[in-house]
């Protein structure tokens, strides 16, 4: 059976329509379910509304004392609900309830958890403005950057829109802060099937948002709560060490033969650059990533060396205008190395940093 959770902190004026139209959905797709209502004491009579469409819609309410926020909200409807899978959705319709039947039937072929998700092929946020999409997907990035390891390969890991099977919870020791239940559950659910199925995120058309600055601050404090909890914090550290002895060979290499060897700078910025990437590539296979390696890529290591190479072009290509622009600028051959290198490794750490960890590690 699939018990729907959904969390309501003032939701009157559309819980009803998404109560019948996550009940209709389900029906059509002939699936048992049970809907569960967790509601922080709205002052709305959002609760009110629940109960009295209970003759029509198998629903209950578990009422919370005070805003607790939305991510505990969906653990508490969890251990009230009966059924083996949790459906997760919020009670505005920006979440389109139909989308409950895909999600069942991605279930019902095997997945353990399955995403509602907007940045899949046939997903979508319908008329955000450029700023929202960018708010979104910088947030979106950054918990990839902070959580590689578990959201690298994942589309949509800040969806609030899912099914997770209830015994892939079983010892997960779920403990979320703020707003981001499924980054929790990603990062530690046992679940072997993942599966994404697409949806566009529908405009609010009433009541507003509870979301504001408290819930962005939490949501940074997940982040590095869920980094520790992982032990993704010491894969980064690992990293960050390999890193920053790849700068310091590149620069170091570049200035001896420059220097030294009288080279002419555009082959010694190369060669120092490709002996750096070749020193990080190593590292990482014997030493950061040597536990976390996926078996896809177990037996071919010059695939991984290529694809490494390919993704750092980007931050090499910067790191080589940067360098030369600051040696015809100010001549300094120590500073214009070092220059280059941060603008490089800048370049990787805010873009790059889930695709290079991809070579390596990627869903657990
Ligand atoms: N129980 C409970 N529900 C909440 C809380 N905060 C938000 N919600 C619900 O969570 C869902 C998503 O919230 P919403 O404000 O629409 O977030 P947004 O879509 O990111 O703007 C809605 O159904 C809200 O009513 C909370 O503290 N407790
Ligand atoms: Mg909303």
């Amino acid at each position: 059976m699939i018990s729907v959770i959904i969390p309501t902190f003032n939701e009157a004026a559309v819980i009803q329509e998404t109560l019948r139209r996550a009940a209709a959905a389900l029906r059509s797709a002939g699936e048992e379910f049970e809907i569960v209502v967790v509601d922080d004491s709205s002052a709305d009579g959002t609760a009110e509304r629940v109960e009295s469409l209970a003759a029509e819609v198998p629903v209950l309410v578990l009422r919370r004392p005070g805003r607790l926020g939305l991510a505990t909200a969906v653990l508490d409807g969890g251990a009230t609900a009966r059924g083996d899978i949790w459906a997760v959705m919020d009670a505005d319709l920006q979440h389109p309830p139909e989308v409950l039947a895909p999600l069942a039937k991605a279930m019902r072929e095997g997945a353990d958890l399955a995403i509602g998700s907007r940045y899949v092929p046939g997903g979508g946020t319908s008329d955000w403005t450029w700023v929202r999409r960018m708010i979104s997907r910088t947030a979106t990035h950054m918990a990839a950057t902070v959580l590689p390891l578990n959201l690298a390969s994942v589309g949509d890991p800040m969806s609030g829109l899912f099914m997770i099977r209830k015994s892939a919870l079983e010892n997960a020791h779920l403990n979320p802060l703020g707003y981001k239940i499924l980054l929790e559950i990603i990062a530690k659910a046992h679940y072997r099937k993942l599966v994404e199925v697409p949806y566009v995120f529908q405009e609010r058309e009433k009541g507003a948002s509870k979301l504001g600055a408290r819930q962005y601050l939490e949501y940074l404090q997940h982040l590095l709560r869920l980094a520790v909890g992982t032990g993704q914090l010491w894969s980064w550290i690992r990293y960050g060490v390999v890193a920053l002895a790849g700068a310091a060979i590149d620069i170091a290499l570049f200035v001896l033969l420059v220097k030294k060897a009288v080279w002419r700078p555009a082959p010694a910025l190369l060669l120092a650059i490709e002996v750096a990437l070749l020193n990080n590539f190593v590292w990482s296979e014997t030493f950061t990533f040597r536990s976390t390696r996926i078996p896809a890529f177990h037996s071919a290591v010059w695939r991984r060396l290529a694809r490494y190479e390919g993704i750092c072009i980007p931050g090499a290509a910067l790191n080589c205008v940067v360098t030369a622009s600051w040696m015809v600028l100010d001549g300094g051959v120590v500073s214009a190395a070092a220059a280059g290198v941060v603008a490089g490794g800048a370049l990787n750490l805010l873009v790059n940093i889930p695709a290079i960890w991809r070579t390596w590690a990627g869903r657990k």
